[in-house]
């Protein structure tokens, strides 16, 4: 196992849950997925294992999916209150390393019987062990009350559960703000959004302590939908196909690079995306960025080659697939010029990365992407397909200054705040 993906919360088990629709990820990947509502869990088409499922109960802290009567146990929610979860899981913050204990825990198969004293002693000593966790991702929905409260907890219990040796990203949706799209009658609907504006800000303050670096999936993306909930599904599944593209590489096809020695192509792995996702400082150690993730693909042969093969492969046109990539980014109204670094992973069938008149021009994605970073800081990948499908897979991590819609929910969690501290005045 090297990856662990964790969905805290109905967004990030939504999220998780699209994932696992691609199979080869039960292969790589171990999945985890907390809620305060069983209800949410039931309705998870792709992780059906209840050995997976884990319940948030006021008076235990976290439950295992297999407890006994863990519907009725389960249940409520936390109604947008991060607050509320927090504490809980703050209260029992015990049990989130025992369910690290559980799942992690290795036994060592025990040595033969033996008379032998010495033996005795070496069966006594150390017969556990934990299994390795490099890597793991926590998505969550930074406006609800679940995801946003528990999330600082579980990132820190797993740090201290690996002594530190586990890398962690978080994938969190940040809340839309509606009020100058959609032209609604409900005053409600805007007061809804400030309060998530407020969890957002929450959220973040709490996970960067303890997270290697952020990837933002902004709905705001998709609010221009009068019913932006119809959109989930499929904003889910493509943010999936990004980290599935970005967490597979040579896994996924099978695809042995020696075949190819003259490609040779520029690998990148979990290591280079961690530094594209966060921000040396000189003295003051690593620090989270915030990046935002995007992805474009075009098919490599046309319905006409399928039905008569012809053997003839579309030229690609790679500065256009970079541009779009570019443009389908998960965080609205960025400046990609002011991102600090980014990376880019491109994968095409292998006669694509051979010379030739088809071979893609690795080059000029380079260049796009090292223009539209202010470090002049790109991690460039190739990787191999059997798909007929080029794609492009970007990331581009900013500070958080420079990104505007974090700070709008800096400026809308103070004036929520504020407002709500006269409110409370008011009626005190
Ligand atoms: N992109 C996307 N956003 C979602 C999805 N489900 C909920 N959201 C957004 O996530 C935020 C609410 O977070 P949830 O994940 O529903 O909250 P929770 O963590 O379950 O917490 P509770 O308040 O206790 O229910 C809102 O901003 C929603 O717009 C989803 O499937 N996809
Ligand atoms: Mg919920």
């Amino acid at each position: 196992m090297s990856y662990l993906m964790i969905g805290a919360g109905q967004a990030g088990g939504a999220i998780v849950d699209s994932l696992f629709k691609y199979k080869y990820m039960n292969l790589i990947a171990d999945p985890i997925l907390i809620n305060s509502t069983a209800k949410d869990l039931h309705n998870i088409k792709n992780i059906s294992n209840r050995n997976n499922w884990y319940g948030i109960s006021e008076t235990h802290g976290l439950i295992s999916g297999r407890t006994q009567g863990f519907e009725e146990k389960v249940v409520g929610g936390f109604g947008k209150n991060p607050v509320r979860s927090n504490d809980v899981l703050e209260m029992h913050y015990q049990s989130i390393l025992d369910m690290f204990d559980e799942r992690f825990k290795l036994k060592k198969p025990k040595p033969k019987k033996s008379n032998d004293p010495e033996y005795q002693n070496i069966e006594n000593k150390e017969t556990e062990k934990k299994a390795d966790i490099p890597f793991a991702f926590l998505f969550l929905g930074l406006g609800g009350g679940t995801g946003c409260g528990i999330g600082s907890h579980i990132a820190r219990a797993l740090k201290e559960y690996t002594d530190n040796k586990v890398s962690i990203i978080a994938v969190g949706v940040l809340p839309a703000v509606r009020r100058n799209i959609v032209k609604s009658t409900n005053h409600n609907e805007d007061e809804a959004s400030d309060r998530q504006a407020w969890n957002a800000n929450y959220g973040i303050m709490r996970l960067k302590d303890f997270v290697d670096g952020f990837i933002i999936v902004d709905n705001q993306r998709i609010a221009f939908e009068s019913n932006m909930e119809s959109m989930y599904l499929s904003y889910n599944d493509y943010i999936a196909t990004c980290i599935a593209d970005l967490v597979s590489g040579l896994i996924l096809e099978r695809i042995d690079p020696g075949q190819y020695p003259e490609l040779n192509p520029p690998v990148i792995d979990i290591n280079d995306i961690l530094t594209a996702l966060s921000f040396d400082h000189k003295g003051r150690g690593r620090e989270p960025g915030f990046a935002s993730i995007g992805r474009a693909s075009s098919i490599t042969c046309d319905l006409l080659n399928y039905m008569i093969p012809l053997n003839k492969n579309k030229k690609i046109d790679t500065l256009m697939l970079a541009r779009l990539a570019a443009k389908k980014q998960s965080i609205s109204n960025i400046n990609l010029n002011e991102c600090g670094k980014n990376l880019a992973l491109i994968r095409a069938p292998p006669h694509y990365l051979k010379k030739s008149d088809i071979r893609i021009n690795t080059r000029g994605i380079e260049e796009f992407m090292v223009k539209n970073s202010r470090l002049n800081e790109c991690h460039l990948g190739v990787s191999l397909t059997k798909r007929n499908l080029v794609s492009l897979t970007t990331l581009f991590t900013f500070e958080k200054e420079q990104i505007p819609r974090l700070n709008e929910i800096i400026h809308l969690a103070q004036s929520y705040e504020e407002k709500s501290k006269n409110l409370a005045s008011i009626e005190a």
